[in-house]
């Protein structure tokens, strides 16, 4: 007799069986939910609704019912959320590849649909086995690769969370009860096994070479070694050093006061050193009054505050907080008549093509007294690399919106 995928005497691991597939499933059910929601989430904190240069999904429509004015509190807010959001997919990658792995034979099932109902359920199946990997591998991709799509990350990623999520829960709803039953029966056993009969069960099970739980330990340890290898990119220092899989992780990004990590670098981005020279550069500052320009000796002459704040990417990676010292955008929108109280903002910059050249405030980020014009980060100049002559640093918002070589802010309603 010659055995095919579709026949469930092809797949002859003993290991499969109810136990393992809902261990599985339940922890996924609990990180899936956290990634699906740290990443709403996380596009939130773009302002999306504000501008169509922050809006990365445009056409969302419904999808983007949830939307809100991003805070500016916790300042760390934007750094735990996408922290968690990066390092717990990358942490669950081996247990969705078990999960899959301890239900492939019913992938292969065929028929391929017995009732309508039976169709159905593939079909939830190939959405939620699609959009699974799909979103594991865009996340991975862009955090490792940046940009590998046509056309963006966003939309894709966005599109496959609704998807994905969508089929998720169909699932979930589905088989979580059996899940949690196959676990209880398995404790009343007292950590015995007992054996069920399932499809899961391969009718002719070949020898095993380790046991259920040694598989278990070897995703858990997979898992770990993922985690520990990714973590320490949302801190500095030698934790920074162990996130070897990271790709803003590793060594340390220089000493010093810029000594830390760099996203984009001023040649990357095309920023000419003739074009931030004292005699070349100037801000040019729009808001209701009309528009000013000022050189940046004129700002180091403004009142200066400082402000202890984040770089937080989207990537998933950050800094610990960095002394910036600035002037307020409050002030630099009182400059142009906004004196009583800020409007949005939209933020230009000397760079000319990439699409993080641009991005737009919202009032509430321009009115918090933390949120600056930095001239300086720790004491010094602001390196080439991290925005000089100026940059945006805004409390709570992902990096993106902290806009490096800023060359026109424009005040108003947006
Ligand atoms: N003009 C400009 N500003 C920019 C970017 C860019 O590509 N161009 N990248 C943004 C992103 S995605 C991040 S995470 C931060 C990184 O700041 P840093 O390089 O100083 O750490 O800068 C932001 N500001
Ligand atoms: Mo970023």
């Amino acid at each position: 007799m010659t055995w095919s995928p579709s026949s469930p005497g092809f797949w002859r691991s003993p290991l499969r069986g109810p136990w393992l597939t809902s261990v599985l499933g339940v922890v996924l059910l609990g990180g899936i939910t956290v990634l699906f929601v740290t990443g709403l989430v996380s596009y939130a904190a773009y302002n999306p609704n504000l501008a169509a240069v922050n809006d990365k999904t445009p056409d969302k429509g419904l999808l983007g019912f949830y939307l809100f004015s991003w805070p500016t509190r916790p300042h760390w807010l934007y750094r735990l959320d996408q922290g968690v959001h990066v390092t717990l997919g990358v942490t669950l990658i081996p247990v969705l590849l078990a999960k899959l792995w301890s239900v492939v034979p019913k992938l292969f099932t065929l028929p391929p649909a017995r009732s309508l109902s039976h169709a159905l359920e593939r079909l939830s199946l190939l959405l939620l086995v699609g959009g699974g990997l799909f979103e594991f591998v865009t996340g991975v991709l862009n955090i490792q690769l940046d940009y590998v799509f046509p056309g963006s990350f966003y939309p894709l990623h966005f599109y496959g969370a609704w998807v994905f999520f969508s089929a998720f829960v169909a699932h979930a709803v589905l088989k979580t009860p059996a899940a949690l039953r196959n676990l209880r029966r398995m404790r009343e056993a007292g950590g015995e096994l007992p054996v069920q009969a399932s499809e899961l069960v391969s009718p002719r099970p070949a020898a095993p070479t380790v046991s259920r739980r040694g598989a278990l330990g070897l995703v858990g340890g997979g898992s770990l070694l993922l985690f520990a290898t990714t973590a320490g990119q949302s801190f500095d220092g030698p934790l920074r050093r162990t996130a070897l899989l990271a790709p803003h992780g590793g060594p340390d990004p220089g000493s010093g006061p810029n000594g830390f990590q760099i996203n984009k670098t001023a040649a990357y981005a095309g920023i000419d050193a003739a074009r931030t020279g004292a005699d070349a550069w100037r801000l040019t500052v729009t808001g209701r009054s009309g528009t000013v320009r000022l050189s940046r000796a004129d700002l180091a002459r403004l009142p200066l505050h400082g402000a202890a704040l984040p770089i937080a990417c989207v990537e998933g990676w950050s800094t610990s907080d960095q002394r910036w010292r600035g002037v307020r955008l409050r002030d630099l929108a009182a400059l142009v008549g906004h004196e009583d109280g800020p409007p949005d903002v939209l933020v230009d910059s000397l760079q000319l093509h990439g699409s993080f050249r641009r991005a737009a405030l919202r009032a509430n980020q321009v009115a918090d007294p933390r949120s600056l014009l930095a001239l300086y980060v720790n004491g010094e100049d602001l390196s080439p690399d991290h925005g000089y002559p100026a940059r945006i640093i805004v409390p709570a918002a992902p990096g993106v919106l902290n806009t490096k070589w800023v060359a026109r802010m424009t005040f108003g309603d947006l």
